[in-house]
């Protein structure tokens, strides 16, 4: 079975934008920067976990809107999942983009089908986050788009390409959606983490979508970023140079040591990658590798647990 994923929104939103970050993960920049309108729409397929997803690149323009909205059935039947996609830098456009996500989202209704709505606030670039004029301007639009709540499951992100993070990440919440396994397997990492101390595990799929996560509840928003780069880096070394492990140690801004290892594991043709982030002993670094070794030792029951949500 194929499910249907479409990304809807206003011309302009940024929705050619993240599926190219989505699908490239690095140099995308150079592309994002020259791409054009896109013309009606655009498919792709990608598979996850072993399961294939149709991804659908709706043009926002106007003509293409009101094409979608005249025979809605032709285009939206049979969807699993929305990704709508607002410019939240373009404060002038908001109410049309409401406008054009109640017209689709009366139309679902209608047609009793209930896909869950991922809701990004997209352009919210790093430089962004702290001011407090867009802050408000988004809170409001939330508040306005919780009306939907009742009929269906949203969920609300903000994104930047500049923060790719942000972009994998609403991607695979949005994904986790579908798969009521992945939650179980962000409970087990939460588990697991109290034998390593660890501040995160996640398990990544080979395009870097995650499928289950744990970290520690203080861990700050700019520290998670930092060991994101250092993970796109350890995947590409293992890659390149056919590793099945890379160990790399580092700092947080507030001087705290860590210490990571990516584990790569092969089923049949699928990759995936498992990192583990442990906080440091300084005074006993002997405790620290310890961890290590014991993370490496728990390989088998962590090929268990993919086996399983493959299955
Ligand atoms: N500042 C900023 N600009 C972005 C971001 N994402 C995309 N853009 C820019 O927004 C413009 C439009 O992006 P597209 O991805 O083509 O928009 P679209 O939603 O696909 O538009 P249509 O295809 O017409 O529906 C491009 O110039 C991008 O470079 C972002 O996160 N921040
Ligand atoms: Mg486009």
């Amino acid at each position: 079975m194929t499910s249907k994923i479409i990304f809807l929104g206003l011309d302009n939103a940024g929705k050619t934008s993240i599926i190219t970050a989505i699908s490239k993960r690095f140099g995308f920049e150079e592309e994002v920067m020259n791409l054009i309108p896109t013309r009606r729409i655009d498919r792709d397929t990608f598979s996850f976990l072993g399961l294939e997803f149709l991804r659908f690149d709706m043009g926002g323009q106007e003509q293409y809107r009101d094409d979608y909205l005249k025979n809605p059935s032709k285009y939206f039947t049979g969807t699993d999942l929305i990704f709508y996609v607002i410019d939240a830098q373009d404060y002038d456009r908001y109410i049309e983009s409401i406008d054009y996500l109640d017209q689709v989202l009366l139309f679902f209704k209608e047609a009793q089908e209930n896909p869950p709505v991922a809701i990004l606030f997209h352009k919210f670039d790093p430089q962004l986050t702290n001011e407090k004029e867009i802050n408000q301007k988004i809170l409001t639009l939330k508040q306005a788009l919780t009306k939907y709540s009742r009929e269906f499951d949203i969920f609300f992100f903000e994104t930047s390409i500049y923060d790719i993070k942000t972009i994998m990440d609403s991607f695979s919440s949005g994904l986790s959606l579908l798969f009521d396994k992945m939650e179980m397997v962000s409970h087990l990492f939460s588990e697991i983490s109290k034998n390593y101390n660890a501040l995160l595990i996640s398990l990544f799929d080979s395009k870097g979508i995650t499928i289950g996560e744990y970290y520690r509840p203080h861990l700050h928003l700019n520290e998670k970023l930092k060991i994101y780069d250092l993970y796109i880096e350890a995947q590409r070394r293992i890659i390149e140079e056919n590793r099945d492990m890379y160990e790399f140690s580092d700092k947080f801004d507030n001087g705290n040591r860590f210490s990571g290892v990516v584990e790569a594991l092969t089923f049949g043709n699928m990759h995936f990658y498992l990192l583990f982030i442990i906080e440091e002993d300084e005074s006993d670094l002997g405790k620290t590798i310890t961890i290590l070794d014991k993370i490496e030792a728990a390989k088998p029951q962590m090929e268990n647990i993919i086996l399983q949500i493959i299955q």
